[in-house]
């Protein structure tokens, strides 16, 4: 285990060094991280390694461990960077690994923009230290067939959000990964429509676990895990988390998701993680944890009930799945 938690009663590092110095210091981090991974690895015979052997050598530090955090024993490395969805890098779970590689993730800026009193364009350098807002270790379940358990590096989205001040009819979040099929060159074919664009509404938004991940074990986030920012929302499919976003954008109106809009009948606008409403091609009740034999038991809300059932009180979860 590489990580270097901090207890949730242990002082804040803003708490003890002096203010100028710590941002200093992140933004410093931050930018050397960034830097290192945009280097990738070509193995001796010319073949792409997956990037998950080539760890980068500046990492998020300090930080705090969010008192969200499971206590479950977090998922191998290797496993959770080379075993993957991303479809603009391949359908083939090992594909997003193998093809990490052509998503530069430098220049990029992130958009927030829609019914927002200050709409904002941030630099990924500037993402933390504009606003800013501390990242910290977030240790949690994500669910689909499989199940891992991720110390993601993050900060809540609603800090985000409250810095552009959304306006008073806004209802949804509407989120955008990079369109470019020379980065993403999965976009080149017609699986799903381009770019890839998730939504939630803004009290999913605002709860403290919705987070944006800007990096995972400590290191900056690999490509194949949605480089250099993406969402992770644990008590809803894995789907939900989009990679590698360009644009966020307060809305009125519920916006299209892109599993939602490729198979509705599949794929509803919530998604949250309920073993008694089935996929109409399988069982959702049970997930294999990944680096265990048996499979288990998926829980009601991926475990997260007590903190977010609260959100859909007074739905129909089997018609608003
Ligand atoms: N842009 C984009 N985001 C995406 C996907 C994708 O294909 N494209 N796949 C989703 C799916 S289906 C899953 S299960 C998770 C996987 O995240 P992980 O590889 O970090 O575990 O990313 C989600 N985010
Ligand atoms: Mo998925």
């Amino acid at each position: 285990m590489l990580i270097r938690s901090r207890k949730p009663t242990d002082p804040l590092p803003s708490a003890i060094t002096p203010r100028k110095h710590y941002l200093d210091r992140r933004r410093f981090m931050v930018a050397t991280a960034a830097a290192a991974a945009t280097t990738g690895t070509v193995g001796a015979v010319g073949v792409a390694v997956p990037k998950a052997r080539a760890r980068p050598a500046q990492r998020f530090d300090p930080f705090t461990l969010s008192p969200l955090s499971t206590d479950e024993s977090p998922t191998d490395y290797d496993a959770v960077t080379t075993y993957n969805n991303f479809y603009e890098l391949g359908t083939d779970k090992g594909d997003p690994a193998r093809n990490a590689d052509k998503l530069k993730t430098r220049p990029w800026a992130v958009v927030v923009d829609g019914l927002v009193q200050r709409p904002a364009t941030i630099a990924i350098e500037d993402l933390l230290t504009r606003f800013d807002l501390e990242e910290r270790i977030y240790r949690l379940r994500c669910v689909e067939a499989w199940s891992m358990v991720i110390p993601w590096v993050g900060f809540p989205l609603a800090a985000l959000l409250d810095r552009v001040e959304p306006l008073g009819h806004a209802r949804f979040v509407a989120f955008e990964t990079l369109l470019d099929p020379d980065r993403l060159p999965g976009q080149r074919r017609p699986i799903l429509e381009w770019p890839y664009v998730e939504g939630l509404r803004l009290d999913e938004a605002h709860h403290p676990l919705t987070i944006l991940a800007v990096g995972l074990y400590g290191d900056v986030l690999p490509g194949q895990n949605g480089a250099p920012v993406r969402l992770v929302v644990p008590w809803k499919y894995g789907f939900k988390s989009i990679k590698s976003i360009v644009r966020i954008s307060l809305t009125e109106h519920m916006p299209p998701t892109s599993w939602n809009r490729s198979a509705p009948d599949e794929y509803g606008f919530y998604a949250n993680v309920n073993p008694t409403v089935d996929h109409p091609r399988w069982s959702q009740r049970r997930e294999r944890r990944i680096g265990e034999f048996f499979r288990r038991d998926t829980l009601m809300f991926n475990g997260y009930a007590d903190e977010v059932a609260h959100l859909y009180a007074g739905m129909d979860l089997a018609t608003w799945y």
